[in-house]
């Protein structure tokens, strides 16, 4: 009798385990190809940890000391965790710009409209002479500099003498072709801007982009200006030779249906 009950038991569990089965096959929880999800990139760093199944490492040039990772920029018990990218070039070879930074594993689909949202922290540079921070949307993958490339869309900020400020650029690439397409003034203007802290949105449509920095318009493209229907993520910071360690954060890279 127990014996029996035990086997009745087992049936009803076996019967039970491929009925879920039976529905999961049938109907897949996740089915990225049918139904569009409205986020599909989404990366705040929160893990504390940087996930190399999402990020490569890029570099390029001679440095004395780099630094990709995520880091906790609060002192206090509170949790904020950001990518951060540093480079210290003392006494590295005057004749190259050292560049260190990662790229998305994966490339996201352009095609349909898109809204890319990130923040880059200037990090309050005391000495941000020539210093970049840049993203970049680039149709192939590179372990080096993505400016190599020939096509892309950067944004990007440029520390301008003596340091303190800096001015923003958004240029693209196609066909090998450089095209700036933004300057922040310059050169009229050479004396930039304060930084902080800031929240760039890339708005993406049929090739058309408009691009807003801490809520405001700052440029829109008449014409098509990305030509590309998928592109890898790339942050990236950048210095000259001679400058001690200095750091700059990402963080909340999202990429969603516009
Ligand atoms: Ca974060
Ligand atoms: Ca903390």
């Amino acid at each position: 009798m127990v014996k029996r009950s035990h086997l009745l038991l087992f049936f009803i569990v076996m019967v039970f385990v491929l009925g879920i089965a039976g529905f999961v096959l049938i109907n897949p929880p996740y089915s990225p190809v049918q139904h569009k999800e409205p986020v599909y990139f989404k990366e705040n760093f929160d893990a504390g940890f940087l996930d190399t199944n999402v990020w490569a490492l890029t570099q390029e040039g001679d440095a004395k000391a780099r630094v990709t990772d995520v880091f906790d920029v609060d002192p206090d018990e509170g949790k904020d965790y950001r990518l951060r990218l540093g480079l210290n070039t003392l006494g590295t070879r005057d004749d190259t710009v050292k560049f260190q930074g990662v790229r998305s594993i994966r490339a996201i689909n352009l095609s349909d409209g898109d809204e890319i949202l990130f923040d880059v922290d200037w990090n309050n540079q005391s000495n941000g002479c020539y210093l970049t921070a840049s993203f970049y949307l680039c149709p192939t993958a590179t372990d080096r500099n993505p400016e190599e490339e020939d096509e892309w869309l950067k944004f990007e900020y440029i520390g301008v003498p003596p340091g303190y400020n800096a001015r923003s650029v958004i240029a693209s690439k196609a066909d090998g072709r450089l095209e700036y397409l933004y300057t922040n003034g310059w050169p009229d203007q050479r004396t930039g801007r304060p930084i902080g802290n800031q929240r760039i949105r890339i708005l993406i449509h049929d090739g058309r982009i408009s691009v807003l920095e801490n809520g405001s318009e700052v440029y829109k493209s008449e014409d098509p200006v990305v030509e590309f229907s998928s592109a890898f993520i790339y942050l990236q910071m950048s210095s000259h030779s001679n400058y001690p360690l200095r750091e700059i954060y990402f963080d909340n890279v999202v990429a969603e249906f516009a």
